[in-house]
């Protein structure tokens, strides 16, 4: 099971809390909701902690807010803001659940903003610092770290389309900030293991794999681009073999990179650091067309309807898709195990008259890529976990509260949650598969 800490914590200015890039975003006026109450998690910890208990999962991911622990990203470390990831922790202990806590889930200072962000050289060892002092408080207790959540959503929604924080619109700087969250991951490898030598590491990566959508060869050219763009741009240095030559040779023709000035010596060595395990999330595939690879709108247009349907995001249903990308991903680059981090769907079923979510497009979908993991599994493919986006009903970034991932239902004027049926499901599902 999976959330993150903007999405569900709310309480954004409580105990010491710094301002992050999606707080300004909202202050700016480009997101429909502010961050708070969220889903008021932070209040609320003890009861969420109780309904994953009684979920039965045996892993929890969660993800930890730079500006809780250090308000600023650097400098002093906010006693008050470590302390609740340190209740958090302790309560998953005490329930027999593993903590699987992500470190950036988009949330930057403001004030590492302010000094340039991602785009910035500096911001690598501020994430190295910051992974260090989040590993060694928690590490005694903490065993798997997840570094960097979407390193692609976070540089080219953030910084290419605009339309993710911070905001910005060109390719230098989303190129730049792309390279810097890779750097600051393998930095970040190295740091925790400086201090959990137990610990076991690695990224969760998105991934949109890439079909032709049609038999025209210009289709198939298309989405090896897109592929490129998408995909391999961070999958292929995270195992040693640099960024893909075709595509950064595309750049320097379109004139978006100036990799002699991005690259410094010996980053890509960092960015190949041993993992224990490849984190992928994975939601859809996309069909492409020629043209589509000329990468000028955030998502390409999905295509003919598959037989399956699509979520309330828009996403087509691929359960098959999943599958494949563990096993591609396995025969490509035999990763030591692949998690597969994030997976779920949005739709907005709510409460009936008796007070019972009826989510049962949400059941079909999770079961049918539950089966596709363990077919990914007969096919060889080492993958060791799986995790649900997501516990609760959440702030969907841009979209506010509209898109609900949800397994359990959080009214928005009482906040008190209800389990839906999705949540039964896969409470037996749990048992089921345990045996
Ligand atoms: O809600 C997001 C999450 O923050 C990152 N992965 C995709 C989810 C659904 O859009």
């Amino acid at each position: 099971m999976a959330t993150s800490a903007f999405q569900i914590e709310g309480a954004s200015r409580a105990d010491g809390k710094g301002e992050s890039i999606w707080d300004r975003f909202h202050a700016d006026g480009k997101t429909p909701v502010g961050p708070d109450p969220a889903c008021d998690h932070y209040h609320r910890l003890e009861e969420d902690l109780d309904l994953l208990a009684y979920l039965g999962v045996d892993a929890y991911r969660f993800s930890i807010a730079w500006t809780r622990v250090l308000p600023e990203g650097t400098g002093d470390v906010n006693a008050a803001g470590l302390g609740f990831y340190d209740r958090l922790v302790d309560g998953l202990v005490e329930r027999g659940i593993e903590p699987w806590p992500t470190l950036y889930h988009w949330d930057l200072p403001q004030d590492l903003q302010e000094s340039g962000g991602w785009v910035s050289r500096d911001i690598v060892h501020q994430f190295e610092n910051y992974a260090r002092v989040v590993s060694a408080r928690l590490g005694d207790r903490v065993k798997n770290w997840i570094t960097i959540n979407e390193p692609w959503v976070a540089a080219f929604l953030g910084h290419l389309y605009g339309v993710f924080a911070p905001g910005l619109t060109d390719w230098n700087s989303a190129l730049r900030a792309g390279h810097h969250l890779l750097v600051g991951h393998g930095l970040a490898v190295s740091a925790i293991k400086g201090e959990v030598s137990e610990a076991a590491v690695g990224p969760g990566i998105d991934c949109r794999p890439a079909r032709p959508a049609s038999d025209d060869p210009a289709d198939a050219g298309a989405s090896v681009v897109f592929d490129g763009f998408r995909n391999r741009w961070f999958f292929d240095p995270l195992h040693g073999r640099g960024y893909p030559e075709d595509i950064m040779r595309r750049y320097s023709d379109l004139g978006r990179l100036d990799a002699g000035e991005m690259i410094e010596v010996g980053d890509m060595e960092v960015i190949a650091t041993a993992n224990d395990f490849l984190g992928l999330n994975y939601y859809t595939t996309l069909p492409v067309s020629a043209g589509s690879e000329e990468l000028d709108d955030p998502e390409v247009d999905p295509g003919p309807d598959p037989s399956d349907g699509y979520t309330e995001m828009g996403w087509a249903i691929d359960p098959g898709g999943l599958r494949d990308y563990l096993v591609d991903l396995h025969e490509e680059y035999s990763p030591a195990s692949l998690v597969v981090t994030e997976n779920g769907a949005s739709f907005s079923d709510g409460p009936n008259d008796d007070g019972v979510v009826h989510d049962q497009r949400r059941i079909d979908y999770l079961a049918a890529h539950v089966r596709a993991v363990v077919d990914a599994r007969a096919a060889g493919a080492p993958v060791d976990g799986y995790f649900v986006w997501s516990l609760m009903d959440n702030i969907e970034w841009t979209q506010g509260y509209d898109q609900k991932f949800g397994l359990i239902w959080v009214d928005r004027d009482t906040l008190e949650r209800t389990p839906k049926a999705s949540f039964d499901w896969y409470r037996s599902e749990i048992e089921r598969l345990r045996g």
